[in-house]
């Protein structure tokens, strides 16, 4: 299934195209079935309803474990780099790998998990976190993973919404040099969490936590009381794999599902054929398994194609700017993918970090996340690549489950910041604000996707309706990325960024709305309004506009406080980079907050605010313009 050649990508996209249920029939070949299916495809984009190797049995387990073991049992499966450079790597063979999942899998059975249960998973990047997924896929169980630097709240709210039954999580995690008391966030959750009866926790830092009677268990001690054998639960192709809470241009985040058979297939094509992976192979992907790009090109892409996935805990800058380059040498990586953010904050720092570094092994380097503007691409290109790798340019969403818009490494010539052209199986089209399709090409509009691919979503948690309208609503028939895109010339796609009021913050994903709330939810604060502005290192930085709040002491600590808030709402990564203190927002008579000024203001771009006829007030907005110069 791997694409070798431009001429075999036209001819596989063509044939994708005109006979996808053919095409992706034979795709999905190149996996293991428990038994095959009746049906390739149903769909429709109006329910929606979608499903995908309908009939068909499987476990992805077995896919991803089982059946590398009689010819590449040794190979390694995973490698891990710890946190501190000081500490040894672990490497994780196929064989052990199997044998410790299926040893963790009957830990989740020994403590009442079964088919179907939701379980979620909040715990640092070390093996254990690859271990608890598999073993939850491995019995048929639906993982839900918190991204570490989630508060409590949102972690309730998550595990609420989904109603999960128990925790994997462990006493803390290293984060350069610091340490994140992980239990005490979850033991803060879970004073709110009614369903969960459960939890299990691994020793990782070693500091003190609080065990609760009946509720918690250490790791360590659940795995000594079972053995190793565990058989895989028989799942339908369209039984839940996951869960992963996303968010979007309302306050609440999402719950995005994804199934078991088309998310396989999906994951493991589109590992195979963007990264061009060659047997043997080592393959880094910095992202967190928090987030989609880990579960997909982490955990479940990568180990589907047997590969050598290395699974790093630690920071880019810990204990130093080199500790990308020292990782590539010392495992000898071939493939590099990471995020336009941290490629721009190593290239901030010089070449120094590079000196004496060998990164000969590097033959192919993917950017995911965000846009990856001109110049971080051609430092990416000429300083870790040496010019010789080819960069992939992945466009794709926890939605999609997997890349759509990328170019096929050795195979689709790049061009820098183009996220080039659609997989085989992707049919993307470009529409105005009426959902007309702009044709031809040299042309801008709103992307969407006019046909079902197998990674894609099926529903969001609990509310079917919520998926249905913010995906499928907007322009009737297709689904509605968020994103905005260019076509040029040679029909190449540049991704240009959002269009709805989501917020991409170092290849982080957070909803205006969602920070609003949260800022909303601190005393003082009447109202507030949040937009993105341009950031050199982030991409996108947060400013936060707060209706002059109740002040207890300096604005400086207000400012503190709220910071604090968001916080402990949200967690840091949500934390407004700007926060400019109004007497009022700029509305239009109707009372709506209009934005559109709010980002000029932010992005220091006051000359032409554009239409304000619509104003209520116009010299909150002079006012406004004058506060956010005096702000740093
Ligand atoms: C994989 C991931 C999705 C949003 C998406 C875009 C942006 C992602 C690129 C990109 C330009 C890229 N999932 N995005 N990749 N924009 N070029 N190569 O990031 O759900 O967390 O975010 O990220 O706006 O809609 S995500």
């Amino acid at each position: 299934m791997q694409i070798t050649s431009f001429k075999q990508y036209e001819e596989d996209f063509k044939k994708s195209v005109e006979n996808p249920e053919q095409f992706w029939g034979e795709v999905a070949q190149n996996f293991q079935w428990r038994k095959p299916w009746y049906k390739v495809l149903s769909w429709d984009f109006k329910e929606p309803n979608i499903k995908w190797f309908e009939g068909a049995k499987l476990n992805i387990t077995e896919n991803c474990l089982d059946r590398h073991l009689e010819k590449n049992g040794d190979k390694p499966a995973i490698i891990w780099e710890p946190n501190s450079h000081e500490e040894e790597s672990v490497t994780l063979t196929y064989k052990m790998l199997h044998e410790r999942v299926c040893r963790f899998a009957n830990v989740l059975k020994r403590n009442g998990a079964k088919k179907g249960d939701r379980i979620c998973i909040y715990m640092p990047m070390v093996p254990e976190l690859a271990i608890a997924v598999l073993a939850c896929a491995r019995i048929g169980a639906v993982h839900s993973v918190i991204f570490g630097g989630f508060s409590a709240k949102s972690i309730a709210d998550r595990i609420n919404d989904s109603q999960c039954k128990l925790v994997i999580t462990a006493d803390g995690a290293y984060r350069g040099s610091k340490q994140i008391p992980l239990k005490d966030v979850i033991d803060d959750a879970l004073i709110g969490c009614p369903t969960v009866e459960k939890c299990i926790v691994l020793t990782h830092v070693r500091t003190p936590v609080s065990m609760l009677k009946g509720r918690d268990v250490w790791w360590e001690d659940e795995v000594k009381h079972v053995n190793d054998i565990c058989e895989a639960e028989e799942m339908d192709a369209e039984d839940m794999l996951f869960i992963l809470y996303t968010s979007g241009s309302t306050g609440k985040p999402k719950g995005v599902v994804h199934t078991c058979g088309g998310y396989m297939v999906y994951a493991g094509y589109t590992f195979t054929n963007v990264f061009n992976y060659q047997p043997g192979e080592v393959y880094f992907c910095t992202a967190d398994i928090g987030w989609i790009t880990g579960h997909s090109y982490i955990v479940y892409g990568p180990l589907s194609q047997g590969a050598t996935s290395v699974l790093f805990e630690g920071i880019p800058t810990y204990p130093t700017p080199s500790r990308f380059w020292d990782i590539i040498e010392k495992h000898k990586i071939n493939t590099l993918y990471t995020a336009p953010t941290a490629i721009r904050s190593l290239m901030s720092y010089g070449e120094g970090p590079l000196e004496g570094k060998d990164l000969s092994s590097i033959r192919v380097l993917g950017s995911v996340g965000e846009p990856i503007n001109e110049e971080a691409w051609h430092w990416f290109d000429e300083k870790i690549g040496h010019g010789k790798a080819p960069i992939v340019d992945t466009w794709w969403q926890t939605e999609t489950g997997g890349i759509m818009i990328s170019p096929i490494a050795t195979v689709t010539p790049t061009k820098p910041s183009f996220a080039t052209l659609p997989l085989p199986g992707i049919q993307p089209i470009l529409v105005d604000e009426n959902g007309k399709e702009i044709l031809g090409n040299d042309v801008m509009g709103n992307l969407c996707i006019k046909f079902p691919w197998p990674g894609m979503l099926r529903t969001t948690y609990g509310d079917h309706e919520r998926c249905k309208q913010t995906y499928f609503s907007t322009y009737p028939d297709l689904y509605f990325t968020g994103d905005g895109c260019l076509r040029d010339q040679d029909g190449y796609y540049r991704i240009t960024g959002r269009v709805d009021d989501v917020l991409n913050v170092s290849g982080h994903r957070i909803g205006t709305a969602e920070v609003e709330n949260a800022i909303n939810m601190h005393a003082g604060v009447v109202e507030s309004a949040v937009v993105g502005y341009p950031h050199d290192v982030k991409g996108q930085g947060i400013y936060a506009f707060v209706i002059n709040p109740e002040m207890h002491g300096e604005a400086e600590l207000t400012k503190k406080d709220i910071l604090q808030t968001v916080t402990r709402v949200i967690g840091a990564i949500a934390k407004p980079d700007k926060i400019l203190f109004v007497s009022g927002l700029p509305k239009t008579r109707s009372g709506k907050i209009m934005r559109r000024i709010l980002r000029k203001i932010a992005e220091g771009d006051t000359a032409n605010l554009g239409d304000t006829s619509t104003l209520l007030d116009p010299n909150v907005v002079e006012e406004i313009i004058e506060a956010a110069k005096a702000l740093k």
